[in-house]
């Protein structure tokens, strides 16, 4: 039988500048058609967006503004053979979000946080797309007892609620963290994430998506958040990346620092036909140390990655394998999957 081709995306913060929180950009600022032509150069076919992304400066425009902007952007990624992915509202910048967005402790704050994510919902119906994202950053706290837990649990549901409420056809992939910018999330896993969305208005528009890093961050292996996901048919997108351990975020290149598990991330999504169903994104970093022109080697990188993958998933000798499983010699097995990885 064929397999389907995977189709890959990327958002413009994978083309930054380079800046940490210990020093400012070493690069100059990518212009939005270059990270456009980038994706064509490197095969990706689909670009995500943050809302200001595609509409840079939708608060202080009409909803037929923002429609008619979000139209145009549209018709240039069509231009070049690309579609939108998603939209996330980016409430992490603004000073409204500064204590968070859905659940700060300011109501006029929650209020703008709603808004904000309905206005979002218009751009993604405009660009085309019907998939939400929602990386719920600042929904979380520095210092514990300035939050309830309770309250923050039913703020998220009231603005997911919202949310759906603002396109019947709008779906929201939650993407849960759990640090970073804040100390502690509220959503900090996928089965917290899937937990919440039963309880949402239309739970079967509500899913997820899963960053590697994100799982490894939260002591969890990538790819059985994957696989829960998956049995849930709530897989909706996918940020593969890398991470070093219990550090910031690194978004490093997939692969990069755990190949086997980047392997068994790659393999969970090919037996699940993952290709037919979604995109496979890249939230990678360029390191700071590299030059602007050749600061999309991490994206041209991740992809090459990912496609060896892939043929490493389709050779395994997964007959071999069964019988280590049916003997139950997981030693075997262990060599088996390091040999092949080697070979
Ligand atoms: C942050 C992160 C975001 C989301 C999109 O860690 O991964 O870039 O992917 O808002
Ligand atoms: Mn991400």
């Amino acid at each position: 039988m064929a397999h389907a081709e995977y189709r890959f995306s990327v958002g413009p913060w994978n083309l930054g500048r380079g800046a940490d929180p210990f020093g400012p950009p070493v690069r100059p600022a990518v212009p939005f058609a270059d990270v456009l032509r980038t994706a064509v150069d490197l095969g990706f076919h689909a670009i995500q967006f943050h809302d200001d992304d595609a509409v840079p400066d939708l608060e202080t425009m009409t909803p037929a503004q923002i429609t008619k902007a979000a139209e145009s952007m549209r018709k240039m990624l069509a231009d070049m053979g690309l579609v939108a992915e998603f939209v996330a509202a980016r409430l992490w910048e603004h000073p409204h979000g500064v204590d968070g967005g859905y659940t700060s402790n300011d109501p006029a704050a929650r209020k703008w946080a709603i808004d904000r994510s309905k206005r979002a919902v218009d751009v993604a119906m405009a660009l085309g797309t019907e998939l939400m994202v929602m990386w719920p950053a600042r929904e979380g706290t520095g210092v514990r007892e300035s939050k309830d837990p309770v309250e923050a649990s039913r703020q998220l549901i009231a603005a997911i609620d919202a949310m759906l409420s603002a396109s019947p056809k709008v779906r929201i992939a939650i993407e849960p963290k759990p640090n970073e910018p804040v100390d502690t999330a509220f959503l900090p896993t996928i089965g917290h994430a899937l937990a919440l969305g039963t309880r949402c208005a239309d739970p079967a528009r509500v899913g997820v998506l899963i960053e590697s890093a994100h799982a490894i961050l939260a002591g969890l292996d990538p790819s059985d958040e994957m696989g829960f996901a998956l049995a849930a048919g709530k897989l909706w997108g996918v940020h593969l990346n890398d991470q070093n351990g219990l550090k910031y975020d690194q978004d490093k290149v997939f692969g990069a620092a755990n190949l086997r598990g980047a392997f068994d991330q790659v393999r969970v999504l090919e037996r699940a036909g993952y290709a037919s169903t979604g995109y496979v994104g890249f939230d990678v970093k360029a390191q700071r140390t590299q030059p602007a022109e050749k600061a999309a080697a991490h994206l041209a990188t991740s992809k090459a990655v990912f496609l060896k993958l892939v043929e490493k998933v389709r050779t395994f000798p997964e007959s071999v394998a069964a019988q280590c499983i049916a003997a139950r010699d997981y030693e075997a097995l262990e060599r088996l999957v390091l040999e092949h990885l080697l070979g």
